[in-house]
């Protein structure tokens, strides 16, 4: 599928202040997918359609968790989770776009998960840091994907860590797996320094 007819498709599902945040996620996708070699055809895909499912009702997203068996737990934390992995089954259902490289970017783009595949990561650290964004310590993150995506990782998951427990919020174990993968990676990589 061709970038203006995927973006055309997007656009009726997302109102228009989504639709922008998935036009940043798409610049800084690709610039990162030529930086680290990424394949740009299916990181444009899957940049375009992370945040497909954003706006769906909860029903709808809960029963696609139910029906495609994935993890249950998933439905007693915030619902602003689910519109990852129920984004990624809808895309392949409804527009066709069988990659399980794309599915998997679209799948954990909200927690990450150790040992991400480099489109995992771009589409994980893209939808962090695109122009868009405010959170703070983002500009640090910008800094750190253009260096050390690794790193930029790490520092996107402490954050919204962070940032979950001064709302009291709870954390779906992915979100602090993914911290901890990428932790001990950078304290390993130190110690063989
Ligand atoms: O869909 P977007 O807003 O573009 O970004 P996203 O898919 O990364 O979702 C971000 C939201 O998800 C943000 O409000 C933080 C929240 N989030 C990420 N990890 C967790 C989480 N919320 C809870 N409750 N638990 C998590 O582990
Ligand atoms: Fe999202
Ligand atoms: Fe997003």
């Amino acid at each position: 599928m061709d970038r203006n007819k995927a973006l055309h498709i997007l656009k009726e599902h997302l109102p228009e202040k989504r639709y922008i945040h998935t036009l940043g996620v798409l610049d800084t996708a690709l610039e990162l997918a030529k930086l680290y070699h990424c394949d740009e055809k299916k990181t444009e895909l899957a940049a375009i359609f992370h945040d497909y499912a954003k706006y769906r009702p909860e029903d709808e997203l809960k029963a696609i968790i139910l029906e495609q068996n994935f993890p249950k737990d998933l439905l007693s934390f915030h619902s602003e989770l689910w519109h990852a992995p129920a984004g990624a089954y809808l895309v392949e259902k409804e527009l066709g776009i069988k990659d399980e490289d794309i599915f998997r970017a679209i799948y954990y783009h909200t927690t990450g998960r150790p040992n991400m595949s480099l489109i995992e990561k771009i589409i994980f650290i893209a939808d962090y840091i695109e122009p868009g964004r405010k959170f703070p310590g983002v500009d640090e993150v910008r800094a750190l994907a253009r260096i050390n995506l690794d790193g930029a990782i790490l520092q996107a998951s402490r954050n919204t860590i962070s940032y979950l427990i001064q709302k009291n919020a709870s954390i779906y174990p992915d979100t602090i797996h993914t911290y901890n993968y990428y932790l001990m990676k950078k304290e390993e990589s130190s110690i063989h320094d």
